[in-house]
Parts: C-alpha cells; sequence; structure tokens
C-alpha cells in the first residue's frame, strides 16, 4: 500500500474487498497521469477531441442522457437524529443507508480500475483548507477532480501529516436512476455516491464535501462554508476590498466572480479579481474580520449564456486545456452553446446532427471545466494561505419582481433573517421544473449538512464581541418591468451596484432608510455610464409595502417548519421588518425615493423600448 497512513490503506482494503476492482490506482496528481488518463479515455471514446488549433487539448465528454445534473432528491442527510438533518433534507438512518449503499457497491468496480484521489480543498498550505480521499470507478471524476481540486501527492502527504480526511466513496454504477443515491455521514465525515458520473452528485470534493461535510465541520468548529463566489474589487485609489456573495445554482456566481467593468469605470481605474466561482469558507482572523478561501482549484462552470458580452474573463480561459461535458459541437470540431455566437452547431450534446426541433443544441446544464489558474482574471491572492478578507456578504436570487436591485441590511441579524428570506426561480442545474419559485436560504438549499435552524443560528453566533463583522446586502439583477424585459443590463454594469457597497462600507455613501432595509438614492449609483431610463431605476429601487407583507408573512410560514428550533432572533427580525412595512404602508410618505417624496406604487416605464435586455445570467 502506498501511504503510510494505516487508517488509509485500511478503508482503501476495505472498498477494494466490497467493489472487487481489477486494478487500483493510487492518483499521483502530476500532468503525466492527468495525460496519460485523458489519452486512454480518448481511446475509449468517454472523451472526444476538439479542434486542436482553435482549442488545444480541449475534450468533450458526453454524459449518459438521464444524468445530466444534481438529484437534489436523492441525495441524503445521514444523521443518528432526523431532526439533525433538518426539513431542509432527505434523511435517512445511517445503518439503513451504509447496508443500502453497501448492497449497490458489492462487485461494482469487477473488471474495472479502482482510483484512489487524495485532495485538499483549499490552498496547501492553508490552515482553513481540509482534505479528502475520493475512491471512484470513473477516470472522468479523476480527471475533473484534477482540475477542480488539489490532487495526488502534495494532498496525500497532509493527509498522512493530519491523519485524518473525509472519505468518499463514489461509482458511476449502471447510472441507472432508480439506482442513484448521494449519502451523506457528516458524524462520520463520510460520503458514498453511486449511479451518477454528473458534477455535484461524482466530483465529491466539491457539493458533497466543501458544502454539505463542510457546513457540519463549520458549524461544530466555529467557521463557515458556503456557496458564494469571491471577488476582489480594486477601486481607482488602488484599494481591494473582497465581496462574498450567494446566488443559487446558476443564476450569475462565475460571471460575477469574472466581471470586466463597463469602460468608463475600466478607464477611471476599476479592477476586478476573481479568488473563487462557487464556493467560500470563511472564519474569524487574528483581527477579528472573516477571511476567506476558495476550496476549489477550478471552475465547473454553467457553459450555455457564457459569451464575449457576458463573460469574456471566462470565454478567453476556455480555449485550451478545458474538459467540456455536454456541449454542442461545430462542424469543425468547436465546442459551442446558446448564447455562444450566431453560428449553428453540426452535434447536438448527444452526439446527434443538430435539429432545432429537438430543443437546445447545447444541455442546459453543459459544463466546463477549467484550472481556475487559466482565469486572466485570477487575483495574486488566491492561493494565499490565510485567504482574503471579506468586506461585503451579498445575497441574491433570480426574482422578476418585487425584490429591489439592492439593499443593505441594518445590521448582522438583519442580514442573517435577509440570506434566510432568500427565495429563486430554480434553474437547470438540478434535475426538476424550471423557474418555480423556491425557498433557497442563503443558496444552501441542496447543500447544507444539517438543520437550517441550526444553520441560522450558527450564523447569528458570529454577532459577537471582537468580531468585526462584514456588512451584508441583498441584490436582484434579474428584475422585470412590466413589458417583461429585464429592467437592469447587469453582467459588467453589475459593478454599479458594487461600488456603492464598497463605498458603504468605507463610510463613504448615502443611503435611504426603508422598512426592508437601506438603499442608494438612485444618484448614488454611478449609472453616468448607462442608457438607463429614470423611470427604470426608480422601478429597480422601489420597494413596494404590501407585497413586502405577503413576502413576509410568506416568510413566517416558512420560518414555522423548524419549529421550536429556529432561533428567535431570526423571527423577531422578521416581525421587526414586517412592523415597519406595516407602518409604511399607513403612512406612504415614509418610504421616500431620490426626489425624498413617496415612490409610486406600480411604476410603468414611460418607454420600455430603451430598458436594456439581455439573457438571463
Ligand atoms: C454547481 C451547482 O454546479 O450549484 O455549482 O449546481
Ligand atoms: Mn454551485
Amino acid at each position: 500500500m502506498p501511504s503510510t497512513l494505516a487508517a488509509l490503506n485500511q478503508w482503501v482494503d476495505e472498498v477494494a474487498r466490497l467493489t472487487q476492482p481489477a486494478r487500483i490506482h493510487w492518483c499521483d496528481g502530476t500532468q503525466a497521469e492527468y495525460a496519460a488518463l485523458g489519452a486512454q479515455m480518448l481511446e475509449r471514446g468517454e472523451l472526444h477531441a476538439l479542434n486542436p488549433h482553435t482549442h488545444p487539448r480541449c475534450t468533450l465528454h458526453r454524459s449518459h442522457p438521464g444524468d445530466v445534473a444534481r438529484v437534489e432528491h436523492l441525495t441524503y442527510i445521514c444523521t443518528r437524529e432526523r431532526a439533525d438533518a433538518g426539513p431542509n433534507n432527505p434523511w435517512m438512518a445511517p445503518a439503513e443507508a451504509h447496508a443500502k449503499m453497501d448492497a449497490l457497491f458489492a462487485g461494482c468496480m469487477r473488471g474495472r480500475t479502482l482510483y484512489v484521489v487524495p485532495y485538499c480543498m483549499g490552498p496547501i498550505d492553508s490552515p482553513l483548507a481540509r482534505c479528502g480521499v475520493e475512491i471512484t470507478d470513473s477516470a472522468y471524476v479523476v480527471a475533473n477532480m484534477y482540475l477542480m481540486t488539489r490532487m495526488g501527492a502534495p494532498a496525500l502527504a497532509r493527509i498522512e501529516r493530519e491523519g485524518h480526511f473525509v472519505k468518499g466513496l463514489h461509482s458511476t454504477g449502471e447510472l441507472d436512476p432508480e439506482r442513484r443515491f448521494i449519502m451523506h455521514f457528516p458524524e462520520e465525515l463520510a460520503i458514498k455516491s453511486y449511479g451518477s458520473g454528473y458534477g455535484g452528485n461524482a466530483l465529491l470534493g466539491k457539493k458533497c464535501h466543501a458544502l454539505r461535510i463542510a457546513s457540519w465541520q463549520a458549524r461544530q468548529e466555529g467557521w463557515l462554508a458556503e456557496h458564494m463566489l469571491i471577488v476582489g474589487i480594486q477601486n481607482p485609489q488602488g484599494q481591494t476590498h473582497y465581496i462574498a456573495a450567494a446566488f443559487p445554482s446558476a443564476c450569475g456566481k462565475t460571471n460575477l466572480a469574472m466581471l470586466v467593468p463597463p469602460a468608463d469605470m475600466r478607464r477611471a481605474g476599476w479592477k476586478v479579481w476573481t479568488v473563487g466561482d462557487d464556493i467560500c469558507w470563511m472564519a474569524p482572523g487574528k483581527d477579528g474580520r472573516l477571511w476567506a478561501i476558495n476550496p476549489e482549484a477550478g471552475f465547473f462552470g454553467v457553459a450555455p449564456g457564457t459569451s464575449t458580452r457576458t463573460n469574456p474573463n471566462a470565454l478567453a480561459m476556455l480555449d485550451h486545456d478545458t474538459i467540456f461535458t455536454n456541449v454542442a459541437v461545430t462542424a469543425d470540431g468547436q465546442p459551442w452553446w446558446e448564447g455562444l455566437d450566431a453560428r449553428v452547431p453540426a452535434l447536438d450534446w448527444q452526439g446527434r446532427p443538430f435539429d432545432p426541433a429537438r430543443g437546445p443544441a447545447a444541455h442546459p446544464n453543459s459544463r466546463f471545466t477549467v484550472s481556475a489558474r487559466q482565469c486572466p482574471s485570477f487575483s495574486p491572492h488566491a492561493e494565499d494561505a490565510q485567504g482574503v478578507p471579506i468586506s461585503a456578504i451579498v445575497f441574491g436570487g433570480r426574482r422578476e419582481s418585487l425584490l429591489p436591485l439592492v439593499f443593505e441590511a441594518r445590521d448582522w441579524a438583519h442580514g442573517v433573517m435577509l440570506g434566510a428570506a432568500m427565495g429563486s426561480e430554480t434553474t437547470a442545474a438540478a434535475s426538476g421544473a424550471v423557474g418555480v419559485l423556491r425557498r433557497d436560504p442563503m443558496a444552501m438549499k441542496p447543500f447544507c449538512g444539517y438543520n437550517f435552524a441550526d444553520y441560522f443560528a450558527h450564523w447569528l453566533s458570529f454577532d459577537r464581541p471582537g468580531l468585526q463583522l462584514p456588512k451584508i446586502f441583498h441584490v436582484n439583477w434579474f428584475r422585470k418591468g412590466s413589458d417583461g424585459k429585464f429592467l437592469w443590463p447587469g453582467f459588467g454594469d453589475n459593478l454599479r451596484v458594487l461600488a456603492w457597497m464598497l463605498a458603504r462600507c468605507e463610510g463613504g455613501a448615502a443611503a435611504v432608510d426603508t422598512p426592508i432595509g437601506r438603499m442608494p438614492h438612485a444618484h448614488d449609483l454611478d449609472t453616468a455610464g448607462l442608457r438607463l431610463p429614470a423611470a427604470a431605476l426608480e422601478a429597480l429601487l422601489h420597494v413596494d409595502p404590501t407585497g413586502w407583507q405577503r413576502e413576509m408573512a410568506a416568510l413566517g410560514d416558512y420560518f414555522g417548519e423548524f419549529g421550536a428550533r429556529l432561533p428567535a432572533r431570526l423571527e423577531s427580525e422578521r416581525r421587526r421588518v414586517l412592523e415597519a412595512l406595516e407602518a409604511a404602508s399607513a403612512q406612504p410618505a415614509r418610504v421616500a425615493n431620490d426626489r425624498g417624496s413617496a415612490i409610486k406604487k406600480n411604476v410603468k416605464l414611460r418607454n420600455p423600448r430603451a430598458v436594456v435586455t439581455r439573457a438571463p445570467q
């Protein structure tokens, strides 16, 4: 056995006895190993070569058509006590789950290779990083783990030094949705995943470890494991502030993390630095601030909608050394997806001649996997062992109506309530209906490894003397006007909103107090370089007290699902906001807008055609 850690050797031995592989391969994480695996997969048809002139060393994987997204209803938290998993998670008793999974794993790797993948989530020398070992029978998973984590010998050395690791066992099995489960055992720091080879179901370092298991560990150890991007914003004075932002899957985290400033702000000296696009681990530092690392080493991003207009940095990093999954292909072998450009692809995501009657050419959840180092805006501090200090936390969802462009929480507890209240219209990142409004607190509905009531209490516990907590904001880039078009241009122009937030953090920008939180006056946002009608901005900053009262009442029903376990502080925040809204409805003039008058209800745009339209981000 190649490891000096007996517990690791023993576990690999046990798994091999159960799964009966033809051979065992301990991954060293070298470039040569990655290249050899790639060559084998090309030969077996598990990967397809793309145009080597336009996309050197890029490949395409086509997953089983029934295995194209995370399966939340088959993803379980297996704690001894059901209540510890909470109403937010499917639950199964650990003994039952182990028995069920071990029956599926029995003999499942016959004739196949068992890969042992030691990995580190976070910079290898970071005290905030945590290690795991994934055992898998999928070479595609190994290749993705190579790009997405620090995998191989250095991780093994750290694991041997520390003596402990998260155990993740994965097999693609028969890819039968009836025999597909993703089980988490937070009390044992273990994961068992069977029957899927796709993304978050199979790359166990990502959602399973870095969010579900890590959120459990974070609560025990006093830190936060969150579904957040991390981005550095450098102002014209040369200071960089870091923002962590939680948006649900496929709601623009990657685009915001790689934002390119609009021309006028670029000229003024604004710069943006990417630290992470999906997961953020944050812990209080010695100075009382929250310091964050991106536990991942790569991006597993949604391809459709990515273009030179929406995310030029992403496009620039995707033209070499990238694995594409379920995208379409042009006649000359280039990867293609909806929203990329006006070309018509030759083959759809299943490798069939493209026929628009069969739906989109690329699967809506098709992905790219790429090393973060290929990103032109990758921050020089992204791999700092101590992480980066967080100045602001942003929550946001995909909401057509009600939620204004931006507002600021009055304090930490209010901000936690805003996070807990998050709702968003569902996307193709998970199987199930798309476009349905669902509660997604802190964008963690599919990823919190324990009872949300305890999770909210954990967040609230940071409100204590000695910590200098970030300000908390809520944004909504997806608000539509009465004509059904997006009111806000989004993408690079989102920097205009981030700039206001950072000015707030530095004490240099004004805000209006409203019942839902603090909002910019229209003139506080730098929209000089935008052709945005005044009425659109007014609508984007509009607070509708009646609609908000309904929202807060619905939130009360949601909080009710957690019974007595819900922290009283959260409910009292909800009541406080509700009462302020009731008072504002009684005296509408108290909800001020930028001209100091009452905000008009049901604002209609005078010139709806002037509103910028764009694809959903
Ligand atoms: C992801 C997701 O893949 O959230 O990041 O689904
Ligand atoms: Mn995600």
